[in-house]
C-alpha cells in the first residue's frame, strides 16, 4: 500500500471537542475540583453529542452559545478547536493523566473519589490495573470497601473490558450514515452502503465498513480518505482505504459497479452467515466471493446483493438475520419472516419529560413525536423511589395529569394522543412503587427494575412474577435491567417470566436505548418463541432520543420480529383495549377511563 497520506485539515470535529471537554470534566474531578466546572464540562460534552446543528456554521455565525450550557468560556474554546486543533486549556488539565485512567469513569458504581483513591494508593492507570488489584484481594483491606461492593466492582470491570474498544450501535450509526452520505456524494462515486455490524444491527461495533462501487477504485479511496470528516487517514490504497473519524476506525472498500453486490453481501457477513453460504454454493458447483457469484469461469450476476442469494435458490436474506441463526434454512424453506420496520411504529409507550429526569417538556416531546407521526405518546416518568430522577410523588404526578390533559383539550384531535404514564419501580419484594389506587389512573404503567440488582435468581424470578401479577401492569420496561459495558443483566428465570408476561398480558419491553437494547436480540427471539408480545420503546430523556426506536426495531428484526407482535404497532383502538383489559372491573369507572377524557385526579 503507498504511504498514509496526511489529511488536510487543521481543526479538530465536534466529537472530537466533546471527548476533550468530556476528559477535561473527568480531569478536574479526579483533582477534586470545583464541582460546577466539572458539571459544565460534562454538560458542554453532552449537549455538543446532542447537536442537531452544524457546529462549524453556528461558530462562523457566532451563535455558539446558543448551544444549551456553553457560555461565552466554552465558546471560546470550541472556536479554538475548530481553528488550532487544540484547546489548550483543557489539554492542560488533563496532562499527566493517561487515557485508560480517565475511562475508568465509564465503569459502573466508581466515581471520582474512588479512582483518585485507586490512583494514588495502588497506582491503578487503567482498568486492566483494577481489575489485577480485584483479583489480588489487596483492596479489602481498605476502608468501604465490603464485599458485595467488591463483588459488585468486579462485575463492572469485566463487564467494561468485554466491550472494550466496540462502540455502542447509537453512537455508531450516525456517524457511519453521516460519511455515507458525503462519501455518495463524490463525483467518482456510483453507489455506496454501510455494511458489516452496523448493517446487521449489532448492539456494539467494531469497525464501520462501508463499500462503493467506483468505475476506478483507486482515484474513488483517495477523494473519501480527503473527506472533512476524516481525522486520520491510516492507510489508503488501490482497493481499500483505512480512516478514522474520531474514534470510529472505518474501513472502506471500492469495487467496480457489476461487483458492488457481491462485495456488500461478502463484507456485511457475519462471518458464519457466509461461510454456510459460500459451503452451499460448492453443492450447487457454484463459487461466491466478494466479486460475484460463479459457474467456473462464467460470471452470473454480483451487481445486486440479490444475484448472489437467487444463484443459491433463495430470496434476500435481511442483514439483521445474516448471523447463520437457521436463516439459510428458512430462506431456502421460503419461511423467512416478514420484519418489521421502523414505519411500522404507531407510537412510543416509554419516554421521559422535565417531570423527571427528561430534558423536554410535556408539549415538546409531544411536538416531537407528531413530527415522527405517531398516533399515541405515553410519557412515562419515574415513580418516587428514583429519587435522583426527580421520580413523581402523588402530588407532582397529579399535576402532570392535570398538565397533559390541558396540552390535549389544547391539541385537540391532532395526534398523537397523550397518554399519562409512569415507570414505577419494582421495589425489592415485588411490590410496586405507587400504591394500586394511584396506578388505577395512569393509562400507560411500565413497572421496572432499578435497584437491588444483585438479588439471586430465584429472588428476582419472584420480583418480577409479582410485578407481572399486578393487574395495573402492562409493560415490563427493560427486563434484565443490563447496561451494555457497565452493568450485566440480572440473573431471573427468563422463560418463566416470558411464559408468565405471555398468560398475563404483558408486554416485554424492547427499550431501544443504545446502552440498554434489552431485551436483546436473542431474549427477544425466545420472548416471541413464548409467545409474549413485545413493546418498543424509546425510553427518550431529550426529543431527539424518541429516534432511539430505530436501535430496537435493529434487535427486533435480529430476533425474527413481525410488527404485528410489537405493541406499539398497533392502531390507537386496538392498544386502548388490550390497556384497559387487565385493569379490575371493580376499580371505579372513572379510573379506568383514558386521561383524554377524564382528567380526574390520580
Ligand atoms: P465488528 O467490526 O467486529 O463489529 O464485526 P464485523 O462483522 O463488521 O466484522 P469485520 O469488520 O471484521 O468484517 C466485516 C465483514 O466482512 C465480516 O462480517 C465478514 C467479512 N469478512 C471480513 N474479513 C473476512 C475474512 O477474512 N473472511 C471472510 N470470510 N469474511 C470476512
Ligand atoms: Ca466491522
Ligand atoms: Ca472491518
Amino acid at each position: 500500500m503507498p504511504a498514509p497520506t496526511s489529511p488536510q485539515r487543521t481543526g479538530i470535529s465536534r466529537a472530537e471537542i466533546a471527548r476533550l471537554f468530556e476528559k477535561t470534566s473527568r480531569a478536574l474531578a479526579l483533582r477534586g475540583q470545583d464541582r460546577f466546572r466539572v458539571l459544565a464540562y460534562e454538560k458542554a460534552a453532552r449537549s455538543l453529542r446532542d447537536l442537531d446543528r452544524d457546529l462549524g456554521a453556528l461558530a462562523r455565525a457566532g451563535e455558539l452559545d446558543t448551544i444549551p450550557g456553553i457560555g461565552k468560556d466554552l465558546a471560546g474554546k470550541i472556536e479554538e478547536g475548530l481553528r488550532t486543533g487544540h484547546i489548550r486549556q483543557c489539554e492542560r488539565e488533563c496532562q499527566s493523566l493517561p487515557d485508560a485512567l480517565l475511562a475508568l469513569f465509564e465503569i459502573r458504581n466508581l466515581g471520582p473519589k474512588t479512582i483518585a483513591l485507586l490512583h494514588r494508593r495502588y497506582q491503578v492507570n487503567s482498568a486492566a490495573d483494577l481489575q489485577r488489584l480485584l483479583a489480588s484481594g489487596r483492596l479489602a483491606e481498605a476502608a468501604g470497601f465490603g464485599e458485595k461492593k467488591l463483588e459488585r466492582l468486579r462485575e463492572a470491570v469485566a463487564s467494561w473490558l468485554g466491550s472494550r474498544g466496540r462502540m455502542l450501535l447509537g453512537e455508531a450509526l450516525p456517524a457511519a450514515e453521516a460519511f455515507l452520505a458525503q462519501v455518495r456524494a463524490l463525483p467518482g462515486v456510483e453507489r455506496a452502503e454501510v455494511a458489516g455490524s452496523i448493517r446487521r444491527g449489532c448492539e456494539t461495533i467494531g469497525d464501520v465498513d462501508v463499500v462503493a462501487a467506483a468505475r476506478q477504485a483507486g482515484p474513488a479511496l483517495q477523494q473519501i480518505a480527503a473527506l472533512a470528516a476524516v481525522s486520520r487517514v491510516l492507510a489508503v490504497g488501490p482497493t481499500r482505504a483505512s480512516l478514522l473519524l474520531g474514534d470510529l476506525q472505518v474501513d472502506v472498500r471500492a469495487v467496480a459497479p457489476e461487483s458492488f453486490g457481491a462485495a456488500l453481501q461478502y463484507f456485511t457477513g457475519s462471518k458464519p452467515h457466509n461461510t454456510r453460504l459460500r459451503a452451499l454454493a460448492r453443492q450447487h458447483g457454484l463459487k461466491i466471493n466478494e466479486y460475484g457469484v460463479f459457474r467456473g469461469a462464467r460470471r452470473l450476476g454480483g451487481a445486486q446483493e440479490e444475484d448472489i442469494y437467487h444463484a443459491l435458490g433463495m430470496p434476500l436474506i435481511p442483514p439483521e438475520l445474516r448471523e447463520d441463526r437457521g436463516e439459510v434454512e428458512a430462506a431456502l424453506a421460503g419461511a423467512l419472516p416478514r420484519l418489521i420496520e421502523p414505519a411500522d411504529l404507531r407510537g412510543d409507550l416509554h419516554a421521559h419529560t422535565t417531570y423527571s429526569d427528561g430534558r423536554a417538556d410535556c408539549a415538546a416531546m409531544a411536538a416531537a413525536a407528531a413530527q415522527l407521526g405517531y398516533q399515541y405518546l405515553a410519557l412515562t416518568d419515574h415513580s418516587p423511589g428514583q429519587r435522583i430522577a426527580h421520580g413523581l410523588d402523588a402530588v407532582r404526578l397529579r399535576q402532570k395529569r392535570k398538565e397533559i390533559a390541558a396540552l390535549q383539550a389544547h391539541r385537540g384531535e391532532t395526534p398523537p394522543r397523550l397518554l399519562l404514564g409512569a415507570e414505577v419501580d419494582i421495589l425489592a419484594d415485588g411490590r410496586l412503587d405507587y400504591p394500586d389506587q394511584v396506578l388505577a389512573g395512569i393509562d400507560v404503567v411500565i413497572a421496572a427494575v432499578h435497584d437491588h440488582f444483585l438479588q439471586p435468581a430465584p429472588q428476582m424470578t419472584e420480583r418480577l412474577l409479582a410485578a407481572i401479577a399486578n393487574p395495573h401492569v402492562q409493560v415490563l420496561a427493560h427486563p434484565t435491567a443490563r447496561l451494555i459495558g457497565s452493568r450485566p443483566p440480572v440473573a431471573f428465570d427468563f422463560d418463566r417470566v416470558a411464559r408468565a408476561a405471555q398468560a398475563a398480558g404483558v408486554a416485554l419491553e424492547l427499550d431501544g436505548s443504545p446502552w440498554r437494547l434489552d431485551l436483546n436480540d436473542v431474549l427477544a427471539r425466545r420472548a416471541r418463541e413464548l409467545g409474549a408480545t413485545l413493546a418498543i420503546g424509546s425510553d427518550a430523556h431529550s426529543t431527539a432520543q424518541l429516534a432511539f426506536v430505530r436501535f430496537g426495531v435493529a434487535q427486533a428484526r435480529r430476533a425474527g420480529v413481525p410488527a404485528a407482535a410489537v405493541l406499539n404497532t398497533w392502531p390507537w383502538e386496538k392498544l386502548q383495549t388490550w390497556l384497559q383489559r387487565r385493569r379490575p372491573a371493580a376499580a371505579p369507572a372513572r379510573s379506568r377511563r383514558m386521561l383524554a377524557s377524564t382528567g380526574g385526579a390520580p
